[in-house]
């Protein structure tokens, strides 16, 4: 969670297009340019030099930027996303990639990784799998993870929740901050698990960035649990990402 950089991309105007599982009304572009904004400079906040890429309006999900690579130990694995709709993305910011890591490594595979399901520690990688991510495409990314000295754990994404991440995110190196209900699961059990208050699942969808934990606004009771537990927790607003099923943590590429 200690990280010098983060990489993300501008919210495009298409974004109204993005992918949901529940219509609640397209997000309102400007309103999401403005939650954004304050994101990107939270994270420089914290010290992270923070690159922000041009919108890419063939991508309603671009902004969601985790999803198309995986970052460890200065290596970008470029992955396989799940929706038809975003499989062009991995392609698109591949050059950017290569530009700002040390080094890149395409997940060759006929499956599907999204980001979104990749949950790290220090020494491991928890994979859940989901509608995006196949165990075809966690198979093939194992060799890859083994060979950066992390192991692989697969894991299921419980049926009614879109990537493993938005029920779960790290609060420190053995610290999860989950659902109930996808820590019921018994996936977290190496860990100490922190429960979002009842009511607050969205919560989950946090990040821990240096020494903040950024928690989407909204979720006084989980802010407080944390709180009270040590963490320096900052709220941000993330209306116009929920409405397209996306949170904090989708936003950047953190390294
Ligand atoms: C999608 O359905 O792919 C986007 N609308 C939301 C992606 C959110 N990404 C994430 O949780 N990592």
């Amino acid at each position: 969670f200690t990280f010098s950089h983060a990489l993300c991309r501008t919210p495009s105007a298409s974004v109204t297009d993005g992918l949901r599982a529940e219509d609640q009304g397209d997000p309102d572009a400007s309103v999401f340019l403005k939650e954004h904004e304050a994101y990107v400079t939270a994270l420089r906040a914290t010290g992270a030099t923070v690159e922000v890429l041009p919108a890419d309006e063939a991508f309603p999900d671009s902004v969601f930027i985790e999803d198309a690579a995986l970052c460890l130990k200065g290596q970008a694995i470029v992955l396989r996303p799940g929706a038809e709709s975003r499989l062009g993305e991995s392609a698109a910011l591949r050059p950017d990639l290569e530009r700002v890591m040390n080094g890149v490594i395409d997940l060759e595979t006929t499956g599907f990784v999204d980001g979104g399901d990749i949950l790290c520690s220090d020494d491991e990688v928890m994979i859940g799998l989901s509608a995006r991510t196949n165990r075809q495409g966690a198979e093939d990314l194992r060799p890859i993870v083994e060979s950066l000295g992390y192991t692989l754990r697969i894991l299921e994404t419980p049926a009614d929740i879109l990537h493993f991440k938005t029920e779960s995110s790290l609060l420190d190196e053995r610290t999860i901050l989950a659902t109930p209900k996808l820590a019921a699961s018994g996936c977290f059990q190496d860990y100490r698990v922190i429960h979002t208050a009842e009511g607050e699942e969205a919560a989950a969808n946090a990040i821990r960035f240096n020494d903040t934990v950024f928690l989407s606004s909204g979720h006084p009771r989980t802010a407080e649990i944390l709180r009270k537990v040590g963490y320096n927790v900052q709220e941000m607003p993330t209306t116009q990402a929920a409405l397209v099923d996306g949170g904090l943590s989708c936003m950047s590429l953190r390294f």
